[in-house]
């Protein structure tokens, strides 16, 4: 075991909703992969009040490995908010978001990690790893999204951003917060790779139909909210609630505390 140092090179964040079946064998390919290149890292699960028993299996890997951080969250905030939760708490020099059910895989983040000047390298979805209608109407979402927020038609939630990046999605309007949006609208040159992307080999998308639709539709609004600077505004009328309960793990600064 690679003992970590005062900052690891990366700083993995991944929002927990009912996989518990994933967690174990995520962190165990996420570990292959920065141990066969001494890359020393910390992975940042985020339980967002995940009804499976997720945060107790999360608990033991944490006792068991000292790279494992669990994030727990007084509520259930959403995909987006989380991972937003997750970055606060991170180190790593740079960061990797992406999903808990193993559709990104993790021997993918080396190909993430190699184009350099850029604030944020999207893994490009590529394969069949959803139904048709699925993938029709997430491309047709994409596209529009990524003209309006500036990011690669083909962009979602596995990507590895910078430090630089970090601090400014920190200092953005977390209010309904969409973080692929907020990629776009920061300012920093961003690109995307093609990546396969897996179908699932557990249980099922936690998207319903409404719930995808909904997320969209938040994209959108987040945006153009942003673009119109009415969420500067919002965001000094109402201060972030405090999401997180506790932290476990974590040594990376100091006890883990809550910052
Ligand atoms: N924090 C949080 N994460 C969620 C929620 N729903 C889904 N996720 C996470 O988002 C990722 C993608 O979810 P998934 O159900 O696989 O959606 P899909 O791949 O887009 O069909 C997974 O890591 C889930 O754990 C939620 O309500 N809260
Ligand atoms: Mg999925």
């Amino acid at each position: 075991v690679l003992e970590p140092g005062p900052n690891p090179a990366i700083s993995v964040v991944v929002p927990v909703y009912r996989n518990i079946e994933t967690l174990q064998e995520l962190f165990r390919r996420l570990a292959r992969v920065f141990e066969r290149r001494t890359l020393s890292f910390q992975v940042i699960f985020v339980d967002d009040c995940s009804p499976d028993g997720s945060f107790d299996s999360l608990t033991s890997m944490a006792a068991d490995d000292p790279r494992v951080v669990v994030v727990r969250l007084r509520a259930n905030v959403g995909q987006h908010a989380a991972v937003l939760q997750g970055i606060l708490v991170a180190d790593g020099t740079r960061v990797v978001i992406m999903d808990a059910d193993l559709q990104d895989q993790p021997e993918s983040i080396p190909e993430l990690m190699a184009p350099t000047g850029y604030g944020a390298v999207f893994a490009g979805r590529r394969g069949r790893y959803e139904s048709r209608a699925r993938l029709l109407t997430s491309q047709l979402f994409k596209r529009l999204l990524g003209r309006l927020a500036g990011v690669p038609a083909d962009a979602g939630m596995f990507v590895l951003i910078t430090r630089e990046m970090v601090d400014r999605l920190l200092a953005m309007p977390r209010h309904n917060p969409y973080v692929v949006a907020m990629i776009g609208c920061s300012g920093l040159p961003v690109t995307s790779i093609p990546i396969e992307r897996d179908v699932r080999p557990h249980g099922r998308s936690a998207y319903s139909v409404r719930a995808r639709a909904r997320s969209a539709w938040r994209g959108v609004r987040w945006t153009i909210a942003w673009r119109t600077g009415i969420s500067r505004r919002m965001e000094r009328a109402d201060a972030m609630e405090p999401q997180v309960s506790s932290v476990i793990g974590g040594r990376f600064n100091g006890t883990g505390a809550t910052r």
